[in-house]
């Protein structure tokens, strides 16, 4: 028997390839397994040629090819195929070993599969991983959860081939038990919907509202990118709006306006709302895809109905301004509320997430990589209890200075006629966390009228309920428990 693998991966795709010839750039010896066999023998012979890369040809070839204790990671799809796959390599493994879940596996499935997993004296990492292609190969960000035993023996690997930060710490560190990783990566995926779309809704208004050149708005973006915007997403933006066909007309002008998505986004919403947490900005991000993906309306509706005209009469320069205000505004709005979703899950699942630790993981590999988590997470770092992102003095202060460009702008968008759901969510969502007496009084009297559904007064402590016979007497009856 020649030389034992470190680790082995299963599935060769994008991620699979790239993970395992980062590992073995790394020094490590990497066993290599995929459910259609030749892929397995395409790479040892291509890309993995001459490296620290064993080949497999079923999960039997790979166990045995594997140090004591295995660490056998999965970057295959997630879902049906991750529950398979584990039901097969079970009887291959012995107490001790440990089953890794790369993939974007729904955290509430790592949660039963570590319980399952665990049950055969075995543990069980989900993983999430981030940065696409390039991360993978170079440095991504790993965000690992579930068996915390487990910790200890893929740390060496995955601390050494994750992203490092300016500083020097690894974009790795762990998360928590049960599907905490995974759910982590989830936040980290809504995040960047949202990042997406405010960036999306700057660009429509500086092209349809200032009518800006592509090469203008890239130098904006390229501008933006030196301040504390400055992030890879902006940076890509500004890329993309130079890059041109092969006939010199503008690629990004060519490409459909269809957006499609992968459903983290959609998950991230739908946790939310389970949890009864405002994420109102990745909220309207996803929605925004699934009103792009009505590509025949939209093209019929634009016949029927109208608008204002989009042409903005006005100081160019001083809007642009305003945009960038609108952007920063909206984007600590937006991680405002991921971290509120985070707090409240964890605090659902009994987990102690080290918040600070999470934006210095994001700082570097992974897509929404960027200035503005160095700031997190020294917000989180003095005040690892902060109840709001928005209440921290240094964001504090940054949406006081932000506060007139992003209501000017959020104006201009309604003005012109131009969709800005994201950065007009973020707002309502600031006026709203604001505001000591919201219209709720009304809403509960309404509820009460039509339902008896009961309220709470301000004149009596809390906890007592009511119900207004409202077209009767006007006497309220009180009762210690609310109706539903
Ligand atoms: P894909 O998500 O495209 O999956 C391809 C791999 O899954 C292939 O190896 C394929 O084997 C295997 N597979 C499938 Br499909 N069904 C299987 C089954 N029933 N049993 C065993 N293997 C099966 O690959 P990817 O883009 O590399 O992503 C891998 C994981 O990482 C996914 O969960 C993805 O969501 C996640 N992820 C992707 C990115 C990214 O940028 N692409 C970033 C971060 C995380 P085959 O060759 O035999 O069909």
């Amino acid at each position: 028997m020649g030389k034992k693998a470190d680790i082995a991966v299963v599935g060769l795709g994008v991620m699979g390839e790239n993970l395992i010839l980062n590992m073995a750039s790394n020094g490590f010896t990497v066993a290599c397994y995929n459910r259609t066999t030749s892929k397995v023998d395409a790479f040892v012979d291509g890309r993995a040629a001459g490296k620290n890369i064993i080949g497999c040809h079923s999960i039997g070839e790979l166990i045995t090819t594997l140090k004591r204790p295995r660490k056998l990671m999965l970057m295959i799809q997630a879902g049906k195929a991750v529950d398979e796959f584990i039901a097969s390599v079970l009887s291959f493994l012995d107490t001790g070993d440990v089953i890794i879940d790369g993939g974007n596996s729904h955290f509430m499935d790592t949660a039963r599969r570590m319980r399952e997993v665990e049950s055969n004296g075995l543990y069980y990492v989900g993983a999430g991983i981030s940065g696409g292609e390039q991360g993978a190969l170079t440095g991504p960000s790993i965000m690992p959860g579930g068996s915390a035993e487990a910790w200890h023996i893929v740390r060496p690997i995955f601390q050494t081939i994750c992203a490092f930060t300016g500083d020097g710490s690894p974009c790795c560190d762990w998360v928590g038990e049960g599907g905490a990783g995974h759910f982590v990566k989830m936040v980290h995926n809504g995040i960047e919907y949202g990042d997406m779309q405010l960036i999306c809704e700057t660009y429509q208004i500086m092209k349809d509202g200032l009518g800006l050149s592509n090469r203008e708005m890239a130098d904006v973006f390229g501008r933006w990118n030196q301040g504390p915007l400055a992030s890879y997403l902006i940076a890509i933006t500004s890329h993309i709006l130079t890059h041109q066909d092969g006939d010199g007309r503008a690629t990004v002008d060519r490409i459909l306006d269809v957006a499609a998505q992968k459903g983290t986004g959609k998950w991230t919403v739908v946790t939310a709302l389970n949890v009864g947490q405002p994420l109102t900005l990745i909220g309207e991000a996803v929605f925004a895809r699934c009103l792009s993906a009505l590509k025949d309306e939209r093209v019929a509706a634009s016949r029927i109905f109208w608008g204002p005209p989009a042409r903005f009469q006005g100081d160019r320069a001083a809007a642009i301004d305003d945009l960038e205000q609108a952007l920063y505004a909206s984007k600590i709005v937006s991680y405002a509320q991921g971290y509120q979703l985070m707090r409240a899950v964890a605090a659902e699942q009994g987990w102690h997430l080290n918040y600070g630790g999470i934006a210095l993981m994001w700082r570097g590999g992974c897509i929404i990589r960027s200035v503005f988590l160095r700031d997190i997470k020294q917000a989180f770092d003095a005040d690892p209890d902060l109840v709001n992102l928005m209440l921290a003095p240094f964001f504090k202060t940054a949406i006081e200075n932000a506060q007139a460009g992003w209501r000017r702008t959020a104006a201009l968008a309604i003005h012109l006629g131009i969709p800005a759901p994201a950065i007009g969510a973020a707002l309502a969502y600031y006026d709203g966390y604001r505001t000591a007496r919201l219209p709720a009084n009304l809403l509960q009297a309404q509820r009460d009228y039509f339902g008896a559904h009961t309220y709470e007064r301000v004149d009596k402590p809390r906890g007592l309920f009511f119900h207004t016979h409202w077209n009767g007497n006007r006497e309220a009856t009180a009762s210690k428990t609310p109706l539903a």
